[in-house]
């Protein structure tokens, strides 16, 4: 059977329904650009997605040397052959015009082309100058969350102990820090719990702050698929947005944002009221539930109603639902992470699984998720703030035995102090003791908060910035050094979703130009500057992405992401396979913890844990007084206001995210047709009402602004909740007509214009979902609409007034039946 389906117009494709504890029927979708034949492919090269954590595994297509399409990989545990509109379409943009083909440098102010040689010579020599003059700490590298396992391998390995700078951090930080300091406060350690084969057997799955339809489109095919079938899931959501979860939600709660550690506290206050809970369990695997107790005693549903302006009876309607789960999934995701009490708000859903013993067997399971295709290899790697393989810099065993793995001495592992978190790089740029920064792999001159600022920093002379990426983006632009680099399709590597599942993907074409992949340019990096061990002989003793994942499995071995039994070789051909995966788990570990919370062990952790309040690290006598035996800790946490609140001068609320047709700053997407059509400008989003008392209508032209800047907006009147503002943050100035910032001239496009530079004082993860707006109509639309989609959150209060989103013909994709997958794996309850 087979269907042709516009995957613009419908993005989540055909249903095909399934019962409650049966395997997720195989679909392969299959889009080919210009009406080439599935037989005209020349070769199909095995891959994953690259554009979401979701790691949904697809083929390549490649005719010509040239990449032609896309097909999903039927037998993989994650998708089950299905792809989502970004995986779709968004390939095309690796053959876009303005790829970087050659290196750049700064000469007399102006970015002019040059050779590798050159560009690499003033990058070793600006770096030797550095640590000669000033030391390991003058040197930062701020990375990604989309970059390859053995790329962010390498890289820890040569700036903690080659360079020996505790400045490393991912973009990661603006993602999914939450994420894993969720799992360390709790768990002792990183690592996901949960699996997404849960969703096949869970009877309540409840998203707190995560629009999934949109953001992980494939695990909302499966769950829409199980909405169609027998014994279907309840829906929990809870978001100040009408998304696409919510309308198809049994009890949807909109509450304030940045109120989620109130309404959670509630929920768990009715759990324990009304005797919801798992005492043998609680009894068995945690410490702290007395504490918690008494926290919640007063957080009544009635209380938190006024915090959150949710109906108490709401309130105490989803405390029932997930009070009477008998196998209850939880995803949380950017709603709760990106807010002032981050790690407080999303340890509380934790607590939730853990007081009704909600954990460990399937459809029972937790998804602190990640966002970016490769955020988990980021963290295990210690491509960010942590040591590789989630070893715990408060350990000097720890500590001691990465440096067996590395052959250096201990001491030139930086670990007297927590790893420099990026706010705080960005914060030593300013200040000037950081003077070189390498960025590879995102783009912070739209991403990070308060772009004024950024930008100013980023464009100091005494900053060497060095720009490794795909395209001129507003970051390159502000370089000093632009490395052009090979991206998915072009290179080789392997990379793990949210779900601890590991992937190979492939190299199907070769690079554009002179691009060389991330990996090259950090070998050479480290050849050049002649890093070595204690012995005299290469720090770095790999030399392609085989070797460097070899590599890497020495480094896991015996931790709790251990990658020994798994190898390239292993990941071609059939399934991805989940993390741990070692001589006792040769197939890989569906769920953590289903055994015992075995990470927690003061000896074994990854964490002591912080402060809820104010993010101090636990020291590790306190730790071991606290949790001996290594059990879950269950942590209270006291609501506390968001730091901006709406006043006068600012009497919104704006919060920022998503839309299901761009990857974020929208080098990619931007660059593909279908996508970029589906969504080509910037909109700002407002309730009925609200339009109302600004006399706006749809497609009016409005200004937003906050304390720190302003941008333009057509307006999208929605059903979003009365007093929010949302605007999507994937809109640069790359393809705006003036092509740079603002300025005097030209307004602001970034919704980053308006954030604020304040974070999580435990994830340290920046605020980009709460601050206080202004919002004035500028110019009425004169007919016009806003661009914002009309299948998404985005839908507008009255449909007649804005134009459907569709794809046409161009859009047009292959759905296919079958064939199931013969292994009998994906439905084990
Ligand atoms: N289409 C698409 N998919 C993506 C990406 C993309 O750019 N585009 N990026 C990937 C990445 S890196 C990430 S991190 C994920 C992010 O995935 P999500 O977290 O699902 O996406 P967001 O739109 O950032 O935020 C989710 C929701 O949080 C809600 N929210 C805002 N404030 C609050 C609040 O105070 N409380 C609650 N409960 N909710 C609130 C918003 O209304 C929004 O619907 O998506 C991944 N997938
Ligand atoms: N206001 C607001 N701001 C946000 C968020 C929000 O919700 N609201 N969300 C935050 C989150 S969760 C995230 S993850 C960040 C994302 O923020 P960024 O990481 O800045 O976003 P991207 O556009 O994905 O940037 C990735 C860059 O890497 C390049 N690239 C892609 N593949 C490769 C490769 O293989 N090699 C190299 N060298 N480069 C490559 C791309 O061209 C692009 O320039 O934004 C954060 N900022
Ligand atoms: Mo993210």
């Amino acid at each position: 059977m087979q269907d042709s389906v516009d995957r613009i117009a419908r993005p989540w494709g055909g249903r095909t329904p399934y019962d409650r504890h049966r395997p997720w029927p195989a679909r392969v979708d299959t889009y080919l650009a210009d009406g080439i034949a599935p037989e005209a492919v020349d070769r199909w090269v095995q891959a994953a997605s690259i554009l979401h954590s979701d790691g949904d595994a697809m083929d390549i297509a490649v005719k010509g040397g040239r990449i032609v399409g896309v097909r999903g990989r039927a037998v993989d545990r994650v998708n089950h052959g299905r792809l989502g509109p970004k995986d779709l379409f968004g390939w095309q943009a690796n053959a876009a015009k303005d790829r970087l083909t050659r290196p750049l440098v700064r000469e007399d102010g102006r970015l002019v082309e040059t050779d590798w040689g050159t560009a690499m010579d003033r990058i070793v020599s600006r770096s030797r100058q550095l640590l000669e003059e000033r030391g390991p700490g003058s040197i930062g590298f701020y990375t990604s969350g989309q970059l390859f396992l053995e790329e962010y391998y390498t890289l820890a390995v040569l700036a903690r102990a080659g360079i020996g700078t505790p400045h490393l951090d991912g973009n990661t930080r603006l993602c999914t820090s939450t994420a894993a300091e969720a799992l360390k406060e709790f768990f002792g350690c990183d690592g996901q719990p949960g699996s997404y084969d849960d969703i096949d057997h869970a009877d309540v799955i409840a998203l707190f702050g995560h629009n999934l339809a949109e953001t992980q489109p494939v695990q909302w095919m499966r769950i829409l698929d199980r909405l169609e079938g027998a014994d279907p899931p309840r829906l929990v959501c809870v978001d100040p947005r009408p998304t696409p979860v919510a309308r198809r939600a049994s009890v949807h709660l909109a509450p304030r944002a940045g109120t989620n550690v109130a309404l959670l506290n509630a929920l768990l206050h009715e759990i324990v009221r009304t005797g919801r809970t798992d005492t043998a369990y609680i009894e068995a695997r945690t410490v702290g539930f007395d504490e918690l107790k008494a926290r919640l005693a007063s957080c009544t549903p009635r209380w938190a109603a006024d915090i959150c302006d949710v109906p108490a009876a709401r309130i105490e309607e989803a405390a029932e639902v997930l009070g009477t789960a008998d196998r209850l999934l939880s995803t949380v995701l950017q709603g709760v992470y990106q807010s002032h009490q981050a790690t407080a708000a999303a340890v509380q859903v934790n607590n939730l699984h853990l007081i009704r013993g909600m954990l460990g067997r399937p459809g029972a399971g937790v998804l602190q998720m990640n966002g970016q295709p490769t955020a988990q290899n980021t963290r295990e790697c210690g491509a960010d703030g942590d040591l590789p393989g989630f070893r715990n810099w408060q350990n000097d065993e720890h500590v001691a035995d990465l440096a067996r793995v590395w052959n250096v001495d201990p001491g030139t592992i930086p670990h007297y102090g927590p790893p420099t978190h990026a706010m705080q790089m960005f914060r030593y740029a300013e200040q000037g003791s950081l003077r070189m920064l390498w960025i590879s792999g995102t783009n912070p001159a739209v991403s990070l908060p308060e772009l004024s600022r950024i930008r100013s920093i980023l464009a100091r002379d005494r900053l060497f910035v060095v720009a490794q990426d795909l395209f001129p983006t507003e970051t390159a632009q502000l370089a000093d050094v632009v490395l052009p680099a090979a991206t998915w399709g072009e290179k080789t590597g392997t990379f793990t979703n949210a779900d601890r599942t590991v992937h190979l993907s492939d190299k199907a074409v070769e690079p554009p130009g002179e691009a060389r992949p991330d990996l090259d340019i950090f070998l050479d990096y480290a050849r050049r500057m002649d890093f070595r061990d204690k012995d005299g002989a290469p720090l770095v003793t790999w030399h392609d992405p085989e070797s460097a994942f070899e590599a890497w499995k020495r480094c896991s071995a015996g931790r709790p992401c251990d990658y020994t039994g798994l190898s390239h070789a292993r990941l071609r051909g059939g399934s991805g396979v989940q993390w741990p995966c070692h001589d006792r788990a040769p197939e890989g570990t569906p769920r953590l913890y289903g055994a015992g919370i075995t990470w927690a062990h003061p000896d074994a952790c990854e964490s002591y844990g912080k402060d809820l309040v104010t993010g101090a690290s636990v020291e590790a006598v306190e730790y071991r007084s606290l949790n001996p035996d290594g059990k879950a800790v269950l942590k209270a946490a006291e609501y506390l206001p968001p730091h901006e609140e709406p006043g006068d001068a600012y009497p919104f609320q704006l919060t920022t995210g998503r839309t299901l047709y761009h990857f974020h700053t929208r080098t990619k997407t931007g660059r593909a047709p279908q996508l970029n059509a589906a969504a080509p400008d910037v909109w700002v989003e407002a309730s009925a009402g609200d339009a109302r008392s600004l006399d706006a209508h749809e497609g009016d032209l409005m200004e937003v602004a906050t304390p720190r800047g302003l941008l333009h907006a057509r307006l999208r009147i929605t059903d979003i909740r009365p007093g929010l503002l949302f605007v999507p943050f994937h809109y640069g100035y790359w393809d705006t007509p003036a092509g740079h910032a603002p300025d005097a001239t030209t307004p602001g496009r970034a919704a980053n214009e308006t954030t604020v530079t304040d974070w999580d004082p435990v994830s340290k993860q920046p605020l980009f979902k709460t601050a206080a707006a202004a919002l004035r109509l500028l110019e009425r639309a004169h007919g016009e609409t806003s661009a914002a989609p009309t299948t998404t959150a985005s839908a507008p209060h009255r449909p007649e007034d804005a134009p459907a989103t569709e794809g046409g013909p161009a859009a047009r994709v292959t759905e296919t039946a079958g064939p199931d997958r013969s292994d009998g794996e994906g439905s084990d309850g």
